[in-house]
């Protein structure tokens, strides 16, 4: 797919303008992905996030990257899964949010981890699905832009239900 390429492993490590976390809505860290990239952006992170008043589910806010190779941090909260039609919704949002945030700061390449898909209990081809919707979606509605979307998958079997959903 054109624009969107795939990456197994931690998301921390990449040297991308802005990688986003699946945080929770205080935006003052967690477990997962949102502490393992708040470990490696260091303790500025979590004072710029202090001044942000939190997080909607299905918005995004941005941070400087700190110590990360990302220049930026976009940070979003996905669902919690219920199993109602909100999750979906929901989840589109913060896919869709922070494609839209990220071309507002002049962001060229982007990285996802599978948002809501661990501690929030998302189930994963259902995720995988509507991340795909929502990324080509922004994509096509913003033809004119540059941006390299990189989705990242962190284990093996993350990696084959995304592309058990494309048909590959
Ligand atoms: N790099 C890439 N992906 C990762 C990494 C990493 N270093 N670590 C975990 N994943 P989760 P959620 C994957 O639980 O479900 C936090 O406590 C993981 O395998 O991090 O949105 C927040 O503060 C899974 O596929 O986020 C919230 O309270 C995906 O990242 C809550 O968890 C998301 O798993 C958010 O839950």
């Amino acid at each position: 797919m054109k624009n969107i390429e795939f990456y197994v492993g931690d998301i921390t490590k990449l040297k991308v303008d802005a990688i986003v976390n699946a945080a929770n809505s205080s935006l003052l860290g967690g477990g997962g992905v949102d502490g393992a990239i708040h470990r490696a952006a260091g303790p500025g992170l979590l004072n710029e996030c202090r001044g942000l008043n939190g997080c909607r589910t299905g918005e995004a806010k941005i941070t400087k990257g700190y110590n990360l190779p990302a220049k930026y941090v976009i940070h979003t909260v996905g669902p919690i899964y219920s199993g109602t039609e909100s999750d979906e919704t929901d989840l589109y949002n913060c896919y869709y949010n922070s494609l839209s945030l990220a071309k507002e700061n002049d962001v060229h390449s982007i990285a996802f981890p599978g948002i809501s898909t661990g501690v929030y209990g998302y189930p994963k081809e259902a995720a995988a699905k509507t991340a795909l919707n929502a990324i080509t979606t922004w994509l096509s509605e913003n033809p004119e832009y540059d941006l390299k979307i990189t989705i990242v998958n962190f284990s093996e079997h993350d990696y084959e239900v995304y592309q058990s959903v494309i048909g590959n």
